[in-house]
């Protein structure tokens, strides 16, 4: 189980920023789960401490310079047990939550974030051992795909959530999008809720949860649906849906 999650960036607001928001934050501040974070910057030897350069072959942006970034890496891997080091990067495996179940087995994690137009080949071959993005959009760096990753493995460590989390993340485990929620009032602005909800019928509500969950699935994520192979319980409670709306 995680422990320990060391950050390489040039930007270390970014992610010390987490140890103040939230339940994660909590559990990273408390040192339930140590946070580090290492700048190249502090790893450099020229009097400018440059930690990025032009690119071999010409073109536009820079890149970051290898010496800096390896010796921030090797300075964090040395500091205690051994580690699992990935790289925040457009190039990445996509993160999912089985992603996250994976990296939150590890120990330690070290966490390298690029910047400029990304990091030299030669340090991704020889120090990273593997590469994540968090979707297909252009971040302006690492630092933010680092903190989406924190804090998903961070509130998988038990304790650091209340004991609500994992009946409510059972759902999206299942590879399910959530069912709609209600609160008071019963009628908002002419809108009741569904009544089924009020019934006190716990057999007719988790159905009909059930049920929702599978239509808005089937609806809005053609690519989970299609990974799924429905039990009987679900048929029947997508047929019973159905049967409501038709
Ligand atoms: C974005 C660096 C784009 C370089 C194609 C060819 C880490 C990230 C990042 C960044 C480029 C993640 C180009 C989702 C992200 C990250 C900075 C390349 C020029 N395009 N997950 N040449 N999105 N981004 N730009 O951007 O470091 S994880």
């Amino acid at each position: 189980m995680l422990s320990r999650i060391d950050v390489i960036t040039l930007f270390p607001d970014w992610v010390e920023g987490l140890k103040s928001l939230g339940l994660t934050g909590k559990a990273l501040a408390s040192g339930q789960v140590e946070l580090k974070t290492w700048n190249p910057r502090d790893f450099t030897s020229d009097v400018h401490r440059s930690v990025d350069d032009r690119p071999y072959g010409g073109g536009p942006g820079m890149v970051m310079r290898p010496e800096p970034l390896a010796r921030a890496i090797e300075a964090a891997s040395s500091a205690g047990s051994p580690a699992r080091v990935a790289c925040l990067s457009p190039q990445g495996r996509k993160l999912d939550q089985a992603g996250v179940l994976e990296l939150v087995q590890q120990q330690r994690l070290i966490l390298v974030c690029g910047r400029y137009e990304g990091i030299d080949q030669r340090v991704l071959d020889e120090l990273i051992d593997d590469e994540w993005s968090i979707g297909d959009y252009v971040l302006s760096g690492g630092e933010p795909a680092a903190a989406v990753m924190i804090d998903a493995v961070v509130r998988q460590i038990p304790g650091v959530l209340g004991h609500e989390r994992s009946a409510i993340e059972d759902s999206f485990a299942d590879g399910l999008l959530d069912c709609p929620h209600f609160t008071r009032p019963e009628n908002w602005r002419g809108h009741a809720v569904p009544e089924v909800l009020t019934s006190g019928d716990h057999g007719r509500i988790s159905q009909w949860r059930r049920a929702q969950a599978l239509h808005r699935t089937r609806r809005l994520r053609p690519d989970l649906w299609s990974e799924r192979t429905l039990d009987s319980e679900d048929q029947d409670a997508l047929a019973a849906w159905s049967q409501e709306f038709s």
